[in-house]
């Protein structure tokens, strides 16, 4: 699945990735401020994660939206000490509304180790437009929480693909698995096709050529078939 980890200047973006990804992520920087991108995967259960981490700072707009394209979940990161980077994740929050509308969301609220952090009932009051969003409280430098914050988002994201997934399960291997699923799910084929594209992509499926043909990786088969799997650890 592919992850962007958005949020204002500082909130902890590239060392929650870093985090995630134990280390396997790359930070294009300059003096510790992410300038273009963070990078990194991450195996949760067989399920691949691509992780990109968008820079802090307002005028990387571009970059942000380059790095958004098509990503199937958002982790909204935010600094739970600094009240000034309040007015700030507002911006990012609309930004990423735009770019990715109806894009499932969770909310980081970083840096809960810290004495100064305020609790989740503040930083709700202090930014309302959270409202509606889950907001986990966590840590990248403990770890805390960071895990759960994944697979909750993980299963939050895979739900709604679930009707798409519980087919690709289901005719995994088939030899006309393709028109299948165009079938059950009342697509047209092009729409299909994009499907398996995006999931390719994802390493969840292989596909024949020809495209008729698609493979499910056996490792995600059952957390395609039953996504609550993804919270169970
Ligand atoms: N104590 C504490 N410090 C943190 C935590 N997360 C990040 N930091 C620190 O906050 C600073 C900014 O962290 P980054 O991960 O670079 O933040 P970012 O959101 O990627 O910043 P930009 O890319 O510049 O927007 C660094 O000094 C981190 O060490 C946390 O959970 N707890
Ligand atoms: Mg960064």
């Amino acid at each position: 699945m592919k992850v962007v980890v958005t949020g204002p200047y500082s909130a902890g973006k590239s060392k929650i990735i870093h985090h995630i990804t134990n280390g396997a992520c790359i930070n294009v920087e300059r003096n510790g401020t992410t300038i273009a991108m963070d990078h990194g995967l991450a195996d949760l259960d067989g399920l691949k994660v691509f992780l990109f981490g968008t820079p802090g700072l307002l005028r990387f707009r571009t970059m942000r939206k380059i790095l958004s394209e098509g990503a199937d979940g958002i982790i909204f990161v935010v600094d739970s000490v600094d009240p000034e980077s309040d007015a700030r994740a507002k911006l990012f929050f609309r930004e990423i509304a735009f770019f990715l509308p109806g894009v499932p969301c969770i909310v980081a609220a970083n840096k809960q180790d810290l004495e100064a952090s305020r609790p989740v009932d503040l930083l709700r009051k202090s930014m309302p437009f959270l409202a509606g969003l889950p907001v986990i409280p966590c840590s990248a430098e403990t770890g805390m929480n960071i895990d759960s914050m994944v697979r909750t988002l993980l299963y939050l994201t895979m739900m709604q693909w679930s009707s798409v997934f519980s087919k690709l399960a289901e005719y995994s291997g088939n030899s006309d698995g393709l028109s299948k699923m165009m079938d059950d799910l009342n697509i047209p084929r092009e729409q299909a096709v994009g499907y398996l594209r995006r999931f390719e992509l994802r390493k969840l499926v292989e596909v024949d050529v020809g495209d008729e043909r698609f493979v499910v990786r056996e490792a995600v088969k059952p957390l395609l078939e039953d996504p609550v799997l993804v919270m169970r650890k």
